[in-house]
């Protein structure tokens, strides 16, 4: 591993800490001395009060309480799993899986009820404050997304991420975030996954729901774009002031797009899809040229062109907005979950709406024999995470990435075999990345430390290593079976005997 030992290293001292003491029981297949294994949640999947101390109203807020008939079982995040009130309980689970980093976000609105920075909640600074002093007590580094989707509402009202002046007021959030927290956090991430906000968010049933697919859809990933540049630097230029180490990135997800045959078509096909829903951020941060994918320009050039628009749908950056958006990371951070086949899609008939799959253009399934989770979009494929993660490094110079989510879905109850082999089977494919093809990964999260409010699908989808009792006050976590196997895991940094369930082949 002499090739990342400096990422290693450096990692390590951000982490501040050194994992790596092998055990002689395990398959022999172990990660890097100093790689690094976590758990993530986000604010309003976990957090509960949702009015409680201070908080101001999150589009979340608003959606689900206007529209519950539109979350699968009718609920909402107003109480989810109570860590607001349970983040102790959090604590100790984060200490007996012997995680060294715990990946969690920040509500804009627990900080800013108003989503402005004239007025600062104190109690919401308090809880994190809290928080991150309880995890470094337990030697736990926090990893803190800004945004994982819960705009203060009154924000919204302005239009929310569709809106140029949003770049502005996020900066404005990441200064307060920067000057409360940032003598402890040395690791952050500016947006959790602005494809899924941004095209789920403002083109189909996430929060704010009710928008225009291929029109806002760009108007957002534009201005997510320009704030997360604008953060980028505002933390370069502390951290020259301070002279304090410290990271910065981004999180995208990227599902594996296979050709659903070996034909032209189909690969040409992958690849538009690889471009559009994960180079539509990456290729401005992490390519060489910066700014949008060439593929994308031209599609959604011509697409608006035939639709009569004056102008493209998806908007221009300047010049200088391209330049200090190109290279703006320390580090990628990835979440993957499954992986689909991609073949061009049919042609679509003129006169309809705009969207962003007509731009794309490629149809999207799934094999019937991959084995399911309990969600509908998510297969155990675990060879496809060694192809993300290969095609990341081909297109963008092999920039650290931090794993920053891989999980999955299953019935209730606490015996979780399934999860225990996803897990290792997508970890095994990892650690063929990493060592037989020198990926750069420094570290993998799972998702989720506990079962949580998973956005339109309610309660109804578990990812936790501990299950959570909805029904009792104090929303009682359970250990499953797969907790102590990724402790194991995080503990050892290497694969226990007898888990391989899912090979790694195609
Ligand atoms: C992550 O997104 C999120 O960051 C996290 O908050 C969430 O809890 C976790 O996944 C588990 O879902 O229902 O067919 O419309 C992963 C990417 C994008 C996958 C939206 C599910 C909806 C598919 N997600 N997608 S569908």
């Amino acid at each position: 591993m002499e090739v990342f030992l400096w990422t290693f290293v450096a990692f390590s001292v951000v982490l501040n800490r050194v994992t790596g003491s092998h055990v002689p029981e395990n398959s022999g297949v172990c990660f890097p001395r100093g790689f690094a294994f976590g758990v993530a949640t986000a604010s309003y999947q976990i957090e509960g009060a949702w009015n409680i101390s201070g908080k101001g109203e999150s589009i979340w807020d608003r959606y689900t309480h206007a529209h519950p008939e539109r979350v699968f079982d009718h609920n909402n995040g107003d109480v989810a799993a109570d860590s607001y009130h349970q983040w102790r309980e959090d604590v100790a689970l984060l200490k007996h899986l012997g995680v060294s980093f715990y990946r969690f976000s920040i509500s804009w609105s627990r900080i800013l009820p108003s989503g402005f920075s004239n007025e600062v909640n104190e109690d919401g600074i308090k809880y994190y404050a809290e928080l991150i002093s309880a995890l470094e007590s337990n030697n736990i580094a926090p990893v803190v997304t800004m945004y994982h989707w819960d705009l203060p509402q009154p924000l919204q009202d302005l239009g929310g991420w569709t809106n140029p002046i949003m770049a502005d007021y996020f900066v404005d959030y990441a200064t307060v975030l920067f000057d409360r927290f940032s003598s402890s956090v040395k690791m952050w991430i500016t947006f959790n996954e602005p494809l899924s906000f941004c095209h789920d968010g403002y083109g189909g049933d996430d929060a704010p729901g009710g928008r225009s697919s291929g029109i806002e859809t760009y108007m957002c990933g534009h201005n997510v774009l320009r704030a997360h540049g604008k953060v980028y630097k505002l933390y370069q230029d502390r951290k020259k002031q301070n002279k304090a180490p410290g990271w910065i990135g981004i999180t995208l997800d990227m599902p594996w797009m296979e050709p659903a045959t070996t034909a032209r078509e189909d690969q040409e096909a992958a690849e538009i899809a690889r471009q559009f829903i994960f180079g539509w951020f990456a290729h401005p941060i992490f390519s060489k040229e910066g700014d949008y994918p060439e593929i994308m320009r031209k599609r959604i050039d011509e697409k608006s062109r035939v639709q009569n628009f004056a102008r493209s749908r998806l908007p221009h950056f300047t010049a200088n907005e391209v330049r200090s958006i190109k290279g703006s990371f320390d580090f990628l951070g990835l979440n993957h979950y499954t992986t689909y086949l991609a073949s061009p899609a049919e042609s679509h008939s003129p006169g309809k709406e705009p969207t962003f799959e007509d731009d794309m253009g490629v149809r999207i399934t799934q094999k019937e024999n991959w084995p399911k989770s309990n969600s509908t979009w998510l297969r155990i494929v675990p060879w496809g995470f060694r192809r993300a993660l290969n095609w990341i490094k081909t297109s963008y110079n092999n920039p650290p990435t931090l794993v920053t989510e891989n999980g999955i879905s299953l019935a209730p109850g606490t015996h979780d075999p399934k999860r225990i082999n996803y897990i290792d089977s997508y970890l095994r494919a990892l650690h063929d990345a990493i060592l037989k093809d020198k990926c750069h990964v420094i570290g993998y999260t799972y998702w989720s430390l506990i079962d949580n409010f998973e956005w339109m699908r309610g309660f109804s989808e578990r990812f936790g290593l501990y299950q959570v009792d909805y029904t009792s006050p104090k929303r009682t976590r359970t250990a499953r079976l797969s907790a102590s196997y990724f402790g194991q895991v995080a503990n050892t940094l290497c694969l226990p005997e007898n888990y391989v369930e899912y090979t790694v082949t195609n």
